[in-house]
């Protein structure tokens, strides 16, 4: 991280996605490239994993040599990025850097319960790890203390969340849960955000109605259509050579309540409330 933070030079007019883990990243880079490049004849997410296309930094600045080639994707200009980091531990120059940063956010418990089941999965493909299973007790043990992957996670999503009220030009937040009940004017909303205007965008079969264009960028960002894609059933991850197939699960809402008892879900929602109290933000299941 201490590379990302002192290397990273960003350009002010990257967009940087940012996110908790597992809270939906892959829905969201693929949302914005196909709202970018519509018009690109050649889907390159049918050939590449959304996270191939839209580097996360975290992971750039991991690798044991900066991979600075993958930061590009060939596009010089509106680089699409993304980062799991809090916002309070970016860069001063990506803070500064007037870009304009897509956040989304998910329910606690369905974040929870998709992460249970990747570390799940990437446990047993880790030789070095050991082979019995994370169990779920210790996963919301873990969660209500804090202890997580670029956590805590109350306090990485208040961060944007209040860095988008100071600078919703700036900041756009998005919510799991809002895309699934109302994709196509979430999907309005983030364009109008990124500047893509789809009245006056002509998609590659030249119709350029606002309703057709909106509907052909949530079928190629859905997780129905990205699951089936070979890349995505059979492909690694360019760095980590995490199987892609582990990214995409079930993409639902309250999947929690197959997985956590009652006591659990009833901690989770208690400390929701506790942490989110007076700031304007709830992240509801529906
Ligand atoms: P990351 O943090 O490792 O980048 P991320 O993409 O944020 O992962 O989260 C993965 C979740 O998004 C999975 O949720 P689940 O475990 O509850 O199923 C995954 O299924 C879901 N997901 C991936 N692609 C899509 C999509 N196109 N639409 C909706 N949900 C999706």
């Amino acid at each position: 991280m201490a590379a990302f933070r002192s290397e990273f030079q960003p350009r002010s007019d990257d967009i940087p996605l940012t996110s908790f883990p597992k809270t939906g990243a892959t829905w969201l880079m693929a949302l914005c490239h196909n709202i970018l490049h519509l018009e690109e004849d050649d889907n390159i997410l049918t050939k590449m994993k959304p996270h191939d296309v839209v580097p996360a930094l975290d992971v750039v600045y991991l690798a044991d040599q900066v991979q600075h080639a993958l930061l590009d994707s060939g596009r010089t200009t509106g680089r699409l990025l993304h980062t799991h980091l809090p916002y309070s531990c970016l860069s001063e120059a990506v803070r500064n850097s007037g870009c304009k940063f897509v956040h989304l956010a998910r329910n606690p418990k369905d974040m929870l319960v998709s992460m249970w089941h990747f570390y799940n999965k990437i446990v047993k493909l880790n030789p070095t790890m050991p082979s019995a299973s994370f169990p779920m007790e210790g996963a919301v043990e873990s969660f209500c203390s804090g202890v997580l992957p670029f956590g805590p996670f109350y306090e990485h999503v208040v961060g944007y969340w209040e860095e988008s009220k100071k600078r919703p030009d700036k900041v756009l937040f998005l919510k799991y849960e809002e895309l699934r009940r109302d994709p196509k004017e979430q999907v309005r909303k983030l364009a109008s955000f990124l500047g893509k205007l789809f009245s006056t965008t002509t998609a590659a079969d030249g119709d350029d109605d606002d309703e057709v264009v909106v509907e052909k960028v949530l079928w190629r960002s859905s997780f129905g259509r990205l699951k089936e894609l070979e890349v995505n059933k059979n492909g690694v991850l360019e760095i980590g050579k995490v199987p892609n197939v582990h990214f995409f699960r079930k993409g639902t809402v309250r999947d929690w309540n197959n997985y956590l008892t009652p006591q659990m879900a009833e901690r989770i929602d208690q400390l929701t409330q506790l942490k989110l109290q007076g700031i304007g933000l709830s992240l509801d299941d529906f």
